[in-house]
């Protein structure tokens, strides 16, 4: 078995941030995906599948373009790690309909995606009944190895667990320039992914790519921030404001 890699010289050096988690080795890519190499698993949080319709329905006008453009992200990722295992954190969909409002060719993808992995469905907040007929196999929470997964973080010391939900972001003052972009956050113990849901990319146009990995410390935050070609370390006590996490979703 290959050690899981960028499939290609011609990726981008760099665009992950390695760190080790309650004893296993792991991959912050920057894409927003998290990767285990050993376990040949890849894991992406909060896609919010067809949340553009939904608010349309509800009149609020959204270009409803994202469920297509989360796919085409989640399917460049896979191509490039070739992992045999996908956990998706929950929120995959945005509302109970949102399966319903899937487009022929949105459904055919994930389809091919669910039937060439093995495929779980983390139930989120947004989709405690994820949709019937697209392959895979929703889960409550699902303990492999060493990690543990699951929507939301649980109150208290958890060693292991992998989470979504909460949408973190992060603020960097880089050479007098203020960047930003989603995060990752892990202290040693728990991670909680970014969101992978195009929605969520706010800065994918006006910011560089920015996927941070950042740990409270005893002097305040410090990251990891991977970007196109860099991976930089911002001591503690720097100007990295602590993430945000909004708690809405
Ligand atoms: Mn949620």
């Amino acid at each position: 078995m290959t050690a899981l890699g960028p499939k290609t010289a011609a990726e981008p050096a760099k665009a992950t941030a390695a760190f080790r988690l309650n004893g296993v080795e792991l991959l912050a890519d920057l894409s927003g995906a998290l990767v285990w190499p050993a376990r040949r698993t890849l894991i992406v949080a909060d896609l919010h599948l067809e949340k553009g319709s939904g608010f349309a329905r509800r009149g609020s006008p959204l270009p409803p373009y994202d469920t297509r453009a989360t796919l085409a992200n989640l399917a460049a990722v896979l191509d490039r790690y070739r992992p045999d295992r996908v956990v998706c954190l929950g929120d995959s969909f945005h509302d109970p309909e949102a399966g319903d409002r899937l487009s022929p060719r949105d459904r055919a993808t994930l389809r091919r995606m669910t039937a060439a992995h093995d495929w779980i469905w983390i139930r989120g907040n947004h989709d405690p009944a994820p949709p019937a007929g697209l392959g895979g196999r929703a889960a409550a929470e699902e303990t492999i190895g060493a990690l543990r997964f699951r929507h939301e973080a649980a109150p208290g010391p958890v060693a292991g667990e992998v989470s979504g939900h909460f949408h973190p972001k992060i603020g960097l003052s880089v050479r007098g320039r203020q960047v930003g972009g989603r995060c990752f956050v892990e202290d040693g113990r728990r991670v909680i992914l970014p969101a992978f849901g195009a929605y969520d990319r706010p800065d994918a146009d006006t910011q560089p790519p920015t996927t941070a990995v950042t740990s409270p410390g005893p002097q305040g935050y410090s990251s990891r921030r991977t970007g196109p070609a860099i991976v930089c370390s911002t001591p503690s006590g720097s100007k990295a404001r602590n993430a945000k996490a909004k708690t809405t979703r």
